[in-house]
């Protein structure tokens, strides 16, 4: 066994009733040669491609420290092709300050990479071959907090990069959008993108190809929600919408002194469901005494209406804990997928677990609630920087999730890559993978509160059995 696969546990038992499962495997990325830890280094702040045209291939971007000792920092990167088992690490153009890794795909498997290369300005990396070499750096204009995303539609905008940033860290003043158009061989000129502005924020593109965006205003005050459907023309100039949003708290700063105190507390995640819906969602600080929650919404007509915030994790509200740095991705089956670093292990809010939890209703309901991880200090470990990192990242399947996540667990800060196989709830419908087996579960119209009924499909390479369908 490879010596950084250093874990694979069962977060509960299959049969749990009230619980929920997931397997849970994790391999730390930023290692030697050897796949050994590192001392003395830091890594942050984890971004992740996935090949949608083979899952086993990924890449994971971070921000490499080589020592505490320093704020000095490179762009590390690592690649897999074997799911996520081994990794194979370096830097890209080492020697150079490099920050904020953004991480994507598009639908052909092309990885882009998108790197602060100042603190004012972005470049992108392209790989054609999963991670395993990358071309030059291309301008790409941008600024600190900029974020990126791929159409992977069928449309006419498939391939177009588009990536947005704080108008007020831009490398040129008063814009914050940018696109490529030509598989990133060039970056357009950037535009003034939407109109109130946000920050610290994420894009995703709908099935029909409209580019949205979500994150806070620039005085942390509330949210916004922008759109643009031209954006997908490359004939057009594109041309945002943006409205206010309620999530039912605000973005979080300046108070986070025992969580992150150089950082946030969490970005704004944006996801577009296969279906047309929209989902919105992100660690904030609500009204009254609780200083942060996971907090969720969802639109079902195009971000014209949405829903009133729920929050997602299910500790008793009030209490004196953060649940910070909420990641919100989508399978293409429906299934939500939320993780967070949750403080409640004690009364001073300086351990974290990490926690999960999933909807198979469209956000309508929150299953799981797991702890993924053991504590970790989350203050142990800063580079000269007081922060791990600004965000964590993930993409979900059909049968679970791909997650870049940092934490402590060796004394200093290090990145992980988790793989989360979530088996769902045995009163729900859904598929899960679960030590080789293929495990489909569903309620049967006459069977009331009654378990539901499974399938088990066993598959081995270059054959599979399927023995049926039975009432678990
Ligand atoms: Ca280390
Ligand atoms: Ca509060
Ligand atoms: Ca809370």
């Amino acid at each position: 066994m490879n010596k950084n696969l250093i874990w694979v546990m069962l977060a509960s038992g299959w049969g749990c009733a009230t619980t929920g499962h997931a397997q849970v495997t994790m391999v730390q990325v930023n290692t030697d040669a050897l796949g050994l830890d590192i001392l003395g280094d830091a890594a942050n702040e984890p971004s992740l491609a996935v090949d949608p045209t083979n899952p086993n291939r990924m890449a994971i971007g971070w921000r490499q420290f080589d020592t505490v000792a320093s704020n000095f920092r490179q762009a590390g990167v690592a690649y897999t092709t074997n799911g996520g088992l081994t990794w194979t690490s370096s830097v890209l153009t080492p020697g150079l300050f490099r920050s904020d890794p953004v991480l994507r795909s598009d639908a052909d498997g092309n990885f882009y990479f998108s790197s602060l290369s100042s603190a004012t300005s972005a470049e992108m990396f392209k790989s054609t071959n999963g991670g395993a070499t990358w071309g030059p750096p291309i301008y790409s204009f941008g600024g600190d907090k900029q974020w990126i995303a791929i159409d992977k539609t069928n449309g006419p905008g498939r391939g177009n990069i588009y990536q947005h940033w704080n108008v007020q860290f831009s490398s040129v003043p008063n814009t914050s959008f940018t696109r490529s158009t030509n598989a990133g061989a060039s970056y357009e000129n950037p535009t003034t993108g939407p109109n109130p502005s946000l920050k610290w924020g994420t894009l995703d593109v709908g099935p029909n190809g409209t580019l949205y965006a979500a994150g806070s205003n620039l005085g942390q005050t509330g949210h916004l929600f922008a759109w643009s459907t031209n954006a997908q023309f490359s004939g057009q100039s594109p041309t945002f919408t943006a409205t206010a949003i309620n999530l039912g708290g605000v973005t979080s700063g300046g108070r986070n002194l025992s969580v992150n105190p150089a950082g946030l507390l969490g970005q704004v995640s944006i996801a577009a469901a296969g279906n047309g819906n929209l989902y919105v969602l992100g660690s904030v600080d609500p009204a009254g005494a609780d200083p942060l929650d996971v907090m969720f919404i969802r639109s079902t007509d195009g971000g014209t209406n949405w829903s009133s915030p729920s929050r997602v994790n299910n500790n008793p509200s009030g209490d004196n804990s953060y649940q910070w740095f909420g990641t919100m991705s989508v399978a293409p089956n429906g299934r939500i997928d939320v993780i967070w670093n949750d403080t409640s292990v004690n009364a001073s809010n300086n351990f974290s677990v990490l926690k999960y939890a999933y909807s198979l209703n469209d956000g309508l309901t929150w299953l799981g609630q797991l702890t993924l991880t053991p504590q970790f200090n989350h203050l142990l470990g800063f580079p000269s920087q007081g922060k791990i990192g600004d965000y964590y990242d993930m993409t979900s399947d059909n049968f679970g999730a791909s997650l870049a996540f940092s934490a402590t667990f060796t004394g200093g800060q290090d990145v992980y890559y988790m793989r989360i196989n979530a088996v769902p709830e045995p009163t729900s419908a859904g598929l899960a993978f679960l030590s080789g087996v293929l495990f489909a579960r569903w309620r049967r119209k006459d069977s009331g509160d009654r378990p539901a009924v499974e399938a088990r499909i066993t598959s081995s390479p270059g054959s599979a059995s399927f023995p049926g369908v039975s009432s678990a």
